[in-house]
């Protein structure tokens, strides 16, 4: 009898113990943050899911909360501010430890940053910059949209060169930008324009937002064909999943994208390279979604009164049909 009670006693202990385990590195429950000696969180608002880029920020943004036993409380805005306005405005109801962010568009954060301050809740913006001072942010980790403009259209002019068809006069260019006021948006168009500027025989004869999803780059796309159709030599395309719609919608006009319509869009995702060794897309401009762990890093830095940059962008890099096929089994997005 002695035996069994011993027996049952060790079965609960250990029991308990496997449990009170099972809790601790569980997503929610118990447990201390990497590198805290308590749980915090972090309340971090999203800006949508309009793009195969924006998933796998989200991913990995979730991802490294999870490594980091951070716990985690997401928003999707859905790529309205008024949504994100509100979802920070909560965070700060519910005292999170620290917020982060991705605003959809650069403007009218002032107001709402400041309730974070005097709530003395830091804030790091993720990805996307806003306008107005530093000193309303803590710390913003993300790429630099104007350089990706810039290698978009160096990239362009090297490859029209290349193939003979750099003095055509006029190289009709249509653009199709991401969303309107987006800092992605804003500055990628500033980059690319800059270098234009200095090839006077490059026209932009068409620009509109296709919001940086497929099926709007795609609806664009078709009325720029519909009106320019066949004098349209190149695309610049802010994003990939715009690129893939207009794609579509090229094939479907009966011209051949990445011949007769030359097309360079920005992101670097999988959808991107599928596309580049098909031949229909000629260059994507790399642009690192990987953002979930410097950003769990820093806001535990930033929670430890360690100091941080204000602000760390990513290394991107250019990939087109030369070297597309090299690197496709080492993209993790
Ligand atoms: O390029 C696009 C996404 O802000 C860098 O947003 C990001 C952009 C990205 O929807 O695909």
């Amino acid at each position: 009898m002695k035996k069994l009670w011993a027996v049952l006693l060790v079965l609960a202990l250990t029991g308990s113990a496997a449990f009170a385990k099972g809790g601790a590195a569980g997503k929610s429950s118990g447990g201390v943050t990497k590198g805290m000696d308590r749980k915090i969180v972090l309340g971090y608002s999203q800006s949508g899911a309009e793009s195969e880029w924006r998933t796998a920020c989200t991913n990995s943004v979730k991802a490294a909360a999870e490594e980091y036993n951070i716990e985690l409380v997401f928003t999707d805005a859905q790529q309205k501010q008024e949504n994100q306005l509100k979802a920070i405005r909560s965070f700060i109801t519910r005292k999170v430890d620290i917020i982060a962010f991705t605003p959809v568009v650069s403007s009218g954060w002032e107001a709402v940053l400041q309730e974070c301050k005097d709530a003395k809740i830091p804030v790091i913006c993720v990805d996307r910059t806003i306008d107005g001072p530093d000193t309303l942010f803590t710390a913003f980790i993300g790429s630099d949209f104007k350089k990706e403009g810039v290698m978009s259209a160096d990239w362009l002019v090297a490859y029209m060169e290349k193939i003979g068809r750099g003095s055509k006069d006029p190289l009709n260019v249509v653009e199709l930008q991401g969303t309107v006021g987006a800092a992605a948006a804003t500055d990628r168009q500033i980059g690319f324009m800059e270098v234009l500027a200095k090839y006077p025989n490059y026209k932009v004869i068409k620009t509109q937002t296709g919001n940086f999803t497929r099926a709007e780059g795609k609806q664009v796309m078709e009325a720029f064909l519909k009106s320019d159709g066949d004098q349209i030599d190149v695309l610049f395309a802010h994003n990939d999943d715009m690129a893939i719609g207009a794609i579509q919608a090229i094939e479907e006009y009966g011209r051949k994208p990445g011949e007769d319509i030359i097309i360079v869009s920005i992101d670097a995702v999988k959808g991107a390279f599928e596309a580049m060794m098909a031949g229909t897309l000629n260059a994507s401009i790399e642009c690192n979604p990987l953002l979930g762990p410097p950003v769990m890093e820093t806001a535990v830095k930033i929670l430890k009164g360690e100091s941080v940059p204000k602000k760390v962008y990513s290394v991107d890099n250019t990939f087109d049909q030369s070297n597309a096929a090299a690197a496709f089994p080492t993209r993790k997005y």
